[in-house]
């Protein structure tokens, strides 16, 4: 199949890219920089060069490409959103505008949209739900999240009115050994390749710190199955998928597990603690496990054992920056 990405140079990028050329598709990765040392793989996708926030240019492209299914990754995630919001709503909400329309235009079959967590935030009337469901009223408190919002409805919105067949899933916190740009929720990532490459690490959230967060195999694994589920299955546009939720401590006594000697500790920046604290401490993913079989593989500690690992082997490539 021909398949086109959108932000492919992220985190999700990365993995992405691997299955899809792996499973034998046409893949088109675009990205406004160039392809990063880190995802050169073995079955030569093509890269181009595209910033989503240049509607004709996005259209140019879906005409050359003639993708029968998009994924749209490219976003400014919560933290960066905050530091630069016009930046964060020229990619995320004229981005997924742009992508829309040239799906529209260039008749492409199905786009999968990629949400977040960062769709919910604290109600007027008191906290979250804890597991969160999929139908609540959405308070966003960062650009990123209100961008999610209407690019959530934007989908429903393709989809009924165009038959731009547009569905998509709200990622908890992807963990994985590719870099992160930006996130919130980098300080769970950052527990493991810190841990490896320097020992520890010092969290910029609060040991008590619980947000729903998931293995990037997990995620890219949603990504395919809610790809090529049944329409008549599905009973909403986006799904709350969930894996696990554990506290900042518990996965530095799972991290722990593995690297005995790693020391962690906890210096709460407050602006991207007031972020995680507005999320959802767990999601409600059933609608997702009875559309369409979703279940996640790996537990905390079975990322844990799984990762470390990996996180060791990018290292010693030199895949993995130096700083962050
Ligand atoms: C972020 O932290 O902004 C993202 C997300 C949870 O969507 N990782």
């Amino acid at each position: 199949m021909k398949i086109l990405l959108t932000g492919a140079g992220g985190q999700i990028g990365h993995d992405l890219i691997g299955a899809l050329v792996a499973g034998g598709h046409e893949v088109t990765s675009t990205d406004l920089a160039p392809r990063p040392p880190s995802h050169a793989h073995a079955g030569g996708e093509s890269w181009q060069r595209l910033d989503v926030t240049d509607g004709p240019a996005t259209e140019r492209m879906f005409e050359k490409v003639k993708p029968e299914l998009v994924f749209h990754l490219a976003a400014i995630l919560s933290a960066r959103g905050e530091k630069d919001p016009k930046l964060a709503y020229d990619v995320n909400q004229t981005g997924t505008w742009n992508v829309l329309e040239a799906c529209r235009k260039t008749a492409v079959k199905r786009l999968i949209f990629t949400s977040s967590i960062a769709v919910f935030g604290p109600p007027p009337s008191g906290p979250l739900p804890d597991p969160t469901p999929d139908d609540v009223a959405l308070h966003p408190t960062t650009m990123y999240g209100v961008t999610k919002v209407a690019g959530e409805l934007l989908c429903a919105y393709y989809t009924k009115k165009f038959d731009v067949d547009c569905r998509g899933v709200r990622f908890p916190g992807l963990i994985s050994a590719a870099m992160p740009g930006g996130g919130s929720s980098d300080y769970a990532l950052f527990m493991y390749v810190d841990g490896v490459r320097k020992g520890g690490y010092e969290a910029f959230a609060r040991a008590d710190t619980r947000i729903p967060l998931m293995y990037m195999p997990d995620g890219v694994r949603a990504l395919l199955e809610l790809s090529m589920a049944d329409r008549s299955k599905l009973t909403r546009s986006i799904y709350n998928i969930a894996a696990f939720s554990p506290r900042a401590d518990q996965i530095a006594t799972s991290v722990q597990r593995v690297l005995p000697d790693a020391k962690f500790s906890y210096s709460p920046d407050p602006r991207r603690q007031a972020i995680l604290d507005s999320w959802p401490k767990s999601l409600d993913d059933t609608a997702a496990r009875n559309d369409w079989g979703w279940k996640p593989k790996y537990d905390l500690d079975g990322m844990s054992d799984d990762l470390i690992p990996r996180v060791r082997r990018m290292l010693e490539l030199g895949a993995i920056l130096s700083s962050h």
